[in-house]
């Protein structure tokens, strides 16, 4: 059987960080594909000799040209700019939008069986725009955002307790922005709920809260302490999860940027939901009951969302 190919569009910080994975991991050869030229190529090289070290087989090559992407399985988006400190994931809208739209045509054009999952910022809006540009359906197009940020609320929440983060079953859904919703009913330390944890340590109510507001300012961390730049390694890790569900036909549940028609209320756009994702692609959105305070924060995280695709169809009047 051939092995499979993974294509991944963008080669700088996230991209090299998805291709060590993915060889790592052996699921497939890879390409890194980037406008910039010589810098694929040298990571290319780079990571090919971490192969006699960490006995992988798998062949990486860089690429400045789409054609080298054709018949990719699985293509995984970082292209475009990330956050410097003081930005809002927003602010990047304009240049990225221009980014999406090169990518969208190279993926219909060279490998439209594809799988996609669309990390670039601000994501629910490109994702949705790479989905128009490229005109792939719905279901084989998809956002990394909410698998990261709950890893990042597990994450808190486990260093609050003191317990193993395998033991922690977060959830964040809507928007990937700082009006995300991390849903607290639906957080549980192995089955028990977060808040009925949080009693028997007696951690308060207050305290829940500020891990809930640190988790939706989670990426803004990162990014002031790096000070050049946003986080890499999680988000890589979170996206290359949900490549291995495609491939393995996994039928994991796992919150994902999934377009949205009729559930949650919700019509035409792509936002955080829980999403089945095997073999057909992300399978089927899962809806779940919602606290009349989490669906009013879900409504403030999609109108977000909506004002950002109004700004796309500004930008880009073949979105209209
Ligand atoms: P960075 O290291 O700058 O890599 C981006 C790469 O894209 C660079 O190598 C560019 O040369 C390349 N590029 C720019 N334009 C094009 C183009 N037209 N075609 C192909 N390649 C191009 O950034 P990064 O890897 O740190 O982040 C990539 C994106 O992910 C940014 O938009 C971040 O904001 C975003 N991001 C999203 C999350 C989510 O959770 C959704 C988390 C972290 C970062």
């Amino acid at each position: 059987m051939a092995r499979k190919k993974i294509a991944l569009i963008g080669s700088g910080m996230i991209g090299g960080t998805l291709a060590h994975l993915a060889a790592k991991k052996e699921m497939g050869d890879i390409v890194l594909f980037d406008i910039a030229e010589g810098m694929p190529q040298g990571k290319a090289l780079d990571l090919s000799q971490c192969g006699p070290i960490e006995g992988f087989d798998a062949k990486i090559t860089g690429s400045n040209d789409y054609a080298d992407i054709a018949g990719a399985d699985v293509v995984i988006v970082t292209a475009g700019v990330p956050r410097k400190p003081g930005m809002s994931r927003d602010d990047l809208l304009g240049i990225n939008l221009k980014v999406m739209k090169a990518v969208g045509e190279g993926i219909k054009n060279n490998c439209p069986d594809a799988f996609v999952i669309c990390i670039t910022n601000p994501l629910d809006a490109m994702v949705w725009a790479l989905r128009e540009f490229s005109g792939l359906p719905h279901n084989k197009v998809v956002g990394m955002a909410g698998v990261l940020d709950s890893a990042r609320f597990a994450t808190f929440l486990a260093w609050e307790f003191d317990v193993s983060v395998k033991d922690v079953n977060a959830f964040v859904l809507g928007g990937h922005g700082d009006t995300m919703v991390p849903v607290t009913s639906y957080t549980t330390i192995n089955g028990i709920p977060v808040n009925d944890f949080a009693k028997i340590k007696g951690v308060s109510e207050s305290r829940i809260d500020e891990i809930v507001d640190r988790t939706r300012k989670g990426g803004g961390e990162i990014v002031g302490l790096l000070g050049n730049g946003s986080a890499y390694y999680a988000p890589a890790t979170s996206a290359i999860a949900m490549a291995e569900a495609y491939l393995g036909d996994q039928k994991r549940i796992l919150p994902c940027a999934s377009y949205v028609e009729g559930k949650y209320g919700l019509d035409g756009l792509y936002v955080g939901v829980p999403t089945m994702i095997g073999a057909g692609g992300t399978e089927e959105v899962i809806e779940i009951e919602l606290s009349d305070e989490e669906k009013s924060n879900l409504k403030v995280s999609t109108d977000a969302v909506e004002e950002l695709l109004e700004a796309c169809k500004g930008l880009d009047s073949s979105l209209a």
